[in-house]
């Protein structure tokens, strides 16, 4: 197949890349580079030297003789180019992970939530509606997220997507499949909400093929072929406003630093390996809906874990010290989780879970770009209010 992959310059981006242009398929990078430019905006650097995006490619051909084109394009800025690159390139498949992805960034001040909403939605609806003016036939993978369901579960699972509601009429109660209530918890999530109905909007009207993953928090850094060569390494946020939570508390371990649970740590989330992440974009893209078909919508996580588990195992593991921190989140402080994920189950995903060796690989990982770190870029600082903002503590040194 041929595939564009939007955002393939990122995080699970460039290790989805390199897994699909290993499987044989023809893979376009589509990109602006933002993240890149977010990194000097904040003054930070992934914690594993990451070389330019040209630079990757030419290493991955070197290593494998595979090619692998990169664009530079800002969905969101420049639709009448991105509309000729879909005309001309007419990709079979698109890979959607071109958005601002960090919650606490988009809620740092009112300019950080204008340009998220910017950018995300307007990427998103550019691209379905360049789709639809080409002509093109491409199955589209969306990157979405666990969290546009909230966490105030009432104890029932989390289906995938969509929910059975019965609705009293005047002529009986009647059953009506509805896209689960969205509930989300920043303006990064809300963004993601509203791509969810643009979604089924476009797949209703237009008969577009869109899958839709709800991916759980990504951990972990390596996959098979970003091991590969040293400059294929991927890159890994640490920071306060784009490293995730396990990701963080690992190379905190690393470095001696304490373990930053916000509030009693009681908040229970779903996760993913990385390299189970770029399985089931794989599954996802063979088992692609029909034109006129709801938009499918896959749970994209393996695990649940609280906060405080988390932090827990990772100082016993490592005797880090934990710090209880006042949180700069406006979320619950408690939450139960259940999800489900059959579908991916079914397409026969074998799960990575937290057991088998994958921590300390990361905290190996930590360990040797600990030189790399800025531990002053650590504690997370962007507040949900002004008033959560202010009683953040910077240095829980
Ligand atoms: P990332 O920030 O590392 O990568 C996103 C990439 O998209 C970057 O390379 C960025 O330059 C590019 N981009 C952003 N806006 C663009 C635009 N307007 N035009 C062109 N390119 C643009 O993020 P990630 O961690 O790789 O996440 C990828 C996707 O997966 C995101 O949509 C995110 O919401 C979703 N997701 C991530 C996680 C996670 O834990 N990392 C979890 C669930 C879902
Ligand atoms: N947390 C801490 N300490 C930290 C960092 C985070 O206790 O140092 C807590 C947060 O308060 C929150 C939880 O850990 O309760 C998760 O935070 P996170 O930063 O790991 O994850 P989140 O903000 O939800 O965002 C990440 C990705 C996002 C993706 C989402 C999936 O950045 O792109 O959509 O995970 S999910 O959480 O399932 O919605």
């Amino acid at each position: 197949m041929k595939i564009a992959i939007l955002g393939g310059d990122g995080f699970v981006g460039w290790p989805t890349t390199l897994h699909l242009s290993n499987l044989g398929h023809e893979v376009h990078i589509v990109d602006n580079l933002s993240r890149r430019w977010i990194d000097t905006e904040l003054g930070v650097q992934s914690l594993t030297p990451m070389d330019s995006i040209q630079e990757r490619c030419r290493i991955w051909h070197d290593v494998t003789g595979r090619r692998i084109r990169f664009h530079l394009l800002d969905l969101a800025k420049e639709y009448e180019r991105l509309k000729q690159w879909l005309a001309e390139e007419k990709p079979d498949a698109i890979i959607h992970f071109a958005e601002q992805r960090a919650a606490p960034y988009s809620m740092k001040t009112d300019r950080h939530k204008v340009y998220t909403v910017d950018n995300n939605v307007s990427a998103t609806h550019n691209l379905l509606a360049a789709m639809v003016e080409t002509g093109i036939d491409a199955h589209l993978v969306h990157l979405g997220t666990m969290g546009v369901y909230g966490y105030s579960s009432v104890g029932a699972p989390i289906p995938e997507g969509y929910l059975d509601v019965e609705i009293d009429t005047p002529s009986g109660k009647k059953e009506q499949e509805i896209l689960y209530p969205t509930k989300p918890g920043s303006v990064y999530h809300m963004t993601k909400s509203l791509d969810q109905i643009l979604f089924q909007f476009y797949a209703q009207n237009d008969g577009l093929r869109i899958t839709d993953l709800h991916q759980g928090i990504v951990w972990g850094t390596h996959t098979d072929q970003t091991r590969k060569h040293e400059q294929l390494v991927n890159r890994f946020d640490y920071d306060g406003d784009y490293g995730t939570v396990l990701n963080r508390f690992l190379i905190q371990a690393a470095i001696g630093y304490p373990l930053t649970v916000h509030g009693t740590g009681g908040q229970t989330r779903a996760f993913i390996h990385i390299r189970d992440s770029v399985r089931c974009i794989e599954l996802a893209l063979g088992d692609a809906p029909k034109a006129g078909e709801r938009v499918r919508i896959f749970n994209q996580m393996t695990e649940t874990h609280r906060v405080r588990d988390l932090a827990e195992m990772i100082a016993k593991m490592t005797g880090a010290k934990i710090a209880n921190l006042p949180n700069p989140r406006k979320e619950a402080p408690e939450n139960d989780l259940i999800v489900k994920n059959d579908q991916f189950l079914a397409l026969g995903l074998d799960p990575t879970t937290l057991e088998e060796g994958l921590l300390d690989e990361v905290v190996e990982v930590a360990r040797k770009y600990a030189y790399r770190i800025d531990r002053s870029r650590v504690p997370a600082v962007s507040g949900w209010t002004k008033e959560l903002g202010a009683k953040v503590e910077r240095d829980p040194e």
